[in-house]
């Protein structure tokens, strides 16, 4: 009997001993199962989509950048601001409510907004964009009904309703966005980021200084740089970078839907004006960058840079005057003359986009329209 008490108390130890060791390696290995099972690469997370509102002045360019971002995952669009730009107020709201209803897309808000820039005459775009705006391509009656709210009202109220998740995406004039800010400034800490299409530190497209978007209404844009939210500027001159060609439409013109093919025309349009009147080599896509930037940001490379808006400049108004150092000489008048007493530094207000990963963002372009 002790010899067997002692015999089952052995085994009953190893028993006990092997459950012991064991256990570790279970909990361990369960862990590892459902670390396995959390991992990205393994099982993606679903990316919750960034609302944005586009205030845009449709606009070729514009079309294409809005049907870009109705068909992009990344991207919850809440809204179409319409600002007067490359067409009137009027056209472009038309424009608007006819490209929603070309993507299935009456649910999002489409509203006018501002009927001319704060401080000038409007200057309206034809040449580029074709008389109706939209490289001349007609469109079928819009099923999507115009929001009543007026522009800049309804993007204060969307940005209070979605407190730090609105991304605004302006790819006209300035003029909305300057009028929102001007009436209720509490958006600003509210808005998540600005992301626009306009300006150039290199030089201009309406005359050698300044860029369409911000000439159109430089006083909105000095605003709406100077508001102190994080604002990225997707340029003119990294827009040029963005050259859809005749390789670019080969490869849209394979495929169709009545998106695809609506943008094929324009596309085809706008290789005709770009032959005509541009450098050659392919057309801009300066809106759909902007919009490819909420999309992705590593599309692009940004330098942090204070930027103010000419606005009194003989030749220069509506320029974007970057300083690319963030600093400036503190010149002091002593009798008749300044003498510089040191190097002030500036904040940085703007992300400026320097650079692109072109071929990379058209062929997002591309493969976001391709059957649409
Ligand atoms: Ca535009």
């Amino acid at each position: 009997m002790p010899r067997g008490a002692t015999l089952a108390a052995c085994m009953a130890l190893i028993v006990a001993f092997v459950i012991f060791a064991g256990a570790p390696a279970a909990r361990a290995d369960g862990n590892a199962r459902s670390t396995t099972t959390a991992n990205p690469a393994a099982a993606p997370e679903k990316v919750i989509p960034k609302k944005v509102i586009i205030d845009t002045d449709p606009g070729t360019d514009d079309a294409l950048a809005i049907l870009l971002a109705l068909n992009s995952p990344e991207l919850d669009v809440r809204a179409l601001t319409v600002v007067p730009g490359n067409v009137t107020a009027q056209q472009g709201l038309e424009n608007a409510l006819k490209l929603a209803s070309l993507a299935n897309r009456c649910d999002i808000a489409i509203a006018g907004g501002a009927q001319h820039p704060l401080f000038q005459k409007l200057t309206t775009a034809e040449l580029w964009h074709g008389a109706n705006g939209l490289a001349n391509v007609e469109l079928p009656p819009s099923k999507c009904k115009a929001d009543p709210r007026f522009g800049p009202d309804l993007i204060i109220q969307m940005i209070h309703e979605s407190p730090h998740e609105i991304t605004l995406v302006p790819v006209g004039p300035l003029t909305n966005i300057a009028l929102a800010l001007l009436k209720d400034p509490s958006i600003v800490p509210l808005v998540k980021e600005v992301v626009i299409m306009g300006g150039s530190i290199t030089g201009g497209n309406v005359n050698a200084a300044a860029e369409a978007n911000i000439y159109n209404d430089p006083e909105a844009a000095q605003i709406v740089f100077h508001a102190g939210w994080r604002l990225t500027m997707v340029g003119l001159d990294v827009g040029d970078k963005t050259l859809f060609d005749q390789a670019h439409l080969d490869q849209l013109s394979k495929t169709h839907g009545p998106e695809n093919d609506f943008v094929v025309k324009v596309l085809i349009f706008l290789l005709g004006q770009e032959a005509k009147y541009g450098s050659g080599g392919g057309s801009p896509m300066y809106d759909p960058l902007a919009v490819g930037t909420a999309i992705d940001p590593s599309i692009v490379s940004t330098q942090p840079m204070h930027v103010d808006v000419e606005s009194r400049g003989e030749f220069t108004r509506g320029e974007t005057v970057a300083n690319r150092r963030n600093a400036v000489e503190r010149n002091v008048l002593h009798g008749d003359r300044y003498i510089i007493e040191g190097i002030d530094h500036v904040d940085p207000n703007v992300q400026v986009a320097t650079g692109v990963n072109a071929e990379e963002f058209l062929q997002l372009l591309i493969s976001r329209l391709a059957g649409k």
